[in-house]
């Protein structure tokens, strides 16, 4: 089993999604705030952005969603978790097999590619704004992937042999960013049962083979009562 999440996930950890109702790029363009061209004609707004989004992420706490998927992934070696998410809220729920296509918000790298190792910084807020890069001491960037940057070749190619799977479930997401939102009809094609989670009908509800609309917090802990895993983790 793979199961694919997004931004709804940890909406009921108090952290707000994309696109949905509040979701922050009602607020934010995308188009000003993630991507490359803008951190480079503002990295002070953008890193404002990501300060404050990081101070929201460090007084949030994993939910049951997060929990069950955990337990899923300890009890099968079949069972994968891809997300698009940056809050590490799958990490601190003690997820065994995941794989983070768009980073970490966490994380930071050097904007001019001085050759820094990619760091961890968990301070929220950031004691220096912009960060710098501790090789260089020129302007560093949040780790993480924006619009029209490349994904990490390796997280891919695993993602995409995750799709391999029997059962492919897409939680919380409105499956319109890719290569993620490819990910489904791969695992389709591949021969996956597949299915999706969420409270709202999405670019994805007329692909899968069965829609669960409802909220993760609250599905994903009523599937748990009914899975039992054959091969063990
Ligand atoms: C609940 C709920 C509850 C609420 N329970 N549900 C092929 C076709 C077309 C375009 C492209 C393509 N390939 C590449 C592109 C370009 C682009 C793209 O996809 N654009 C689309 C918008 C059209 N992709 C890229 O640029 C990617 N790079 C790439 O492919 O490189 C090669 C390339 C480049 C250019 C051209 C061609 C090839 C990179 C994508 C990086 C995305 N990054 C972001 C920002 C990261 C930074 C950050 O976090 O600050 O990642 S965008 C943003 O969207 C974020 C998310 O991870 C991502 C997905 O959003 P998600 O998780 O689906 O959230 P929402 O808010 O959209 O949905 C939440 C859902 O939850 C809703 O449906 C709610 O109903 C639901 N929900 N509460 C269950 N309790």
């Amino acid at each position: 089993m793979t199961v694919l999440t997004g931004a709804g996930i940890s909406a009921a950890s108090g952290i707000p999604t994309f696109r949905g109702e509040g979701g922050l790029w009602r607020h934010f363009r995308a188009e000003d705030l993630a991507t490359p061209e803008a951190f480079q004609s503002n990295p002070a707004l953008v890193w404002e952005w990501y300060d404050w989004r990081r101070q929201k992420v460090a007084s949030c706490q994993p939910n049951v969603g997060h929990v069950v998927l955990a337990r899923w992934t300890g009890q099968s070696d079949r069972c994968t978790v891809v997300t698009q998410n940056v809050d590490d809220l799958h990490v601190r729920a003690g997820t065994a097999r995941l794989i983070r296509l768009h980073g970490s918000i966490w994380e930071l790298a050097c904007w001019s590619g001085c050759g820094a190792t990619p760091w961890r910084d968990e301070h929220a807020p950031l004691p220096e704004l912009p960060a710098t890069c501790p090789r260089c001491r020129g302007l560093a960037r949040p780790a993480i992937v924006w619009f029209g940057e490349s994904l990490s070749a390796d997280d891919v190619s695993a993602a995409r042999r995750a799709c391999a799977c029997d059962v492919f479930i897409a939680v919380g997401t409105s499956a319109v960013v890719y290569p993620a939102a490819g990910l489904l009809q791969e695992a389709s094609s591949a021969g996956a049962f597949t299915a999706e989670i969420n409270t709202e009908t999405t670019a994805a509800t007329s692909e899968v083979d069965a829609s669960l609309q409802g909220a993760a917090e609250v599905i994903l802990p009523q599937l748990d009562e009914r899975v039992t895993f054959r091969h063990q983790g």
